[in-house]
């Protein structure tokens, strides 16, 4: 473990600003920073000073272990009675009547796609369409579970639940009761965006809001679900909005515990009504990434999802705070490439996975999704790999 001298050092200490030298004091002892500290970060900080600090938390948490998970995804439609901002798929759906809406039959085709495959989790997402109801997707659940009980169904986020509950007049609570009696597992983190009403108004207008959105993870983590978070970063928002939006993840996290991971997404402009608003850079990415680490120290995890910021950023996140690695497989999400996703053929084998991870020093780990240990790859070597090959190895400051 690195001793706080050589991370004042590493930090430049003595040339910090008062405050920042605050900042890093209260990190290296643990204490948790305020809103305005966050906010100082974003505005203050520079990528060096975050990234010890973000990895220093990440290194005390879960030293160099990277982990991984192999699941597959389902979109049950690409069309959407609602109208953000930033998707890409109502408006392509419109233009060029490219909509897809499945049956049960056809999802439960996908999930027999993957009978012989050794996967763990399927994840489910996609718009928000009348005739996917609550009945709907409560035949899906059970027939899903009856196929392959062993299969972590992480399903739908509270967008579609507001809507559906809302449609059956049945509260948050009793409705995530009944779908979890039918064998749903946990929740994504989809649909949060920025809480905050000055810009979710203005990108996502007519969906749940903050507080719809939060009370519905706050009755499945009542229920014993865990479930993610994610902010959609580097739009119209200013920086305290999204230390607002962390804030009140942080604090529903204080009073339930619930949250296991948090994975911001970057902005993409292709294709979509913001266009014109333009893409942060990978400075700010990673930026990002180490705030957030630092600010959210009652969650678990931070997840980096490769597909959207290349592999190479995913790559450099595990030093600024990152131990989570989301997508092996073919994760063919179409929500990210039509919105001009890095990677437009997102599919990674785990052995190329594991190699990326190892390359940057880390200890890649295939989890579950509640991060039980399913394969170590740490002395794993695949057939017709060079046994004696030398991975990267990051410089060990005692
Ligand atoms: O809520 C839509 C985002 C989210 C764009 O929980 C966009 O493990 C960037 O939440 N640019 C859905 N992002 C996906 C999601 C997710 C992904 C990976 C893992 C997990 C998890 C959850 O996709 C939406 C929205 O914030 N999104 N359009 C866009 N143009
Ligand atoms: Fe619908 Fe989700 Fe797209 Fe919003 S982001 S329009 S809720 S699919």
């Amino acid at each position: 473990m690195k001793s706080t001298e050589n991370l004042r050092f590493l930090l430049n200490y003595e040339r910090l600003t008062q405050e920042l030298k605050q900042i890093a004091d209260k990190v290296l002892a643990e204490e948790r920073i305020t809103f305005d500290d966050a906010v100082y970060l974003y505005e203050h900080a520079e990528l060096g000073y975050l990234g010890v600090l973000a990895n220093f938390i990440r290194e005390k948490r879960h030293g160099d272990v990277t982990y991984f998970n192999r699941n597959f995804h389902i979109e049950p439609t690409n069309v959407c009675v609602y109208d953000c901002k930033f998707c890409s798929y109502s408006r392509l759906i419109k233009e060029r009547a490219e909509g897809w809406e499945m049956d049960v039959d056809g999802m439960m085709d996908i999930v027999k796609k993957y009978d012989q495959e050794p996967v763990t989790e399927v994840h489910i997402t996609g718009g928000v369409v009348p005739k996917q109801n609550l009945e709907f997707y409560a035949t899906f659940f059970k027939r899903c579970k009856t196929h392959r009980p062993d299969l972590h169904i992480k399903g739908l986020t509270p967008v579609e639940y507001y809507y559906i509950f809302k449609k059956a007049k049945i509260s948050h609570y009793d409705g995530m009761k009944y779908l979890q009696s039918c064998g749903l597992d946990s929740m994504p983190g989809g649909g949060a965006e920025i809480f905050h009403p000055e810009v979710r108004e203005k990108i996502a207008h007519d969906k749940c809001t903050a507080e719809q959105w939060l009370d519905i993870h706050e009755q499945a983590h009542k229920l014993g679900m865990n479930t993610n978070a994610t902010m959609l970063y580097g739009h119209i928002e200013a920086y305290w909005h999204r230390v607002d939006h962390m804030q009140r993840l942080r604090d529903l996290q204080d009073k339930t515990g619930g949250f296991q991971t948090f994975i911001p997404l970057k902005f993409r402009n292709k294709d979509n009504q913001m266009h014109y608003v333009a893409e942060v850079s990978v400075v700010e990415d990673l930026r990002n990434y180490a705030i957030s680490r630092i600010f959210l120290d009652n969650f678990p995890h931070i997840k980096a999802y490769w597909a959207m910021i290349s592999r190479n950023t995913a790559q450099m996140a595990l030093s600024f705070g990152v131990d989570d690695i989301d997508g092996t497989l073919d994760d063919t999400t179409k929500i990210y490439s039509m919105a001009g996703a890095e990677e437009q053929n997102p599919a990674m084998s785990t052995r190329e996975l594991v190699e990326l991870i190892k390359h940057v020093g880390r200890h890649p780990i295939e989890r579950d999704t509640l991060y039980h240990v399913v394969t170590d790859y740490k002395e794993v070597v695949f057939e017709d790999e060079n046994p004696k090959k030398q991975y990267y190895s990051l410089p060990v400051v005692n």
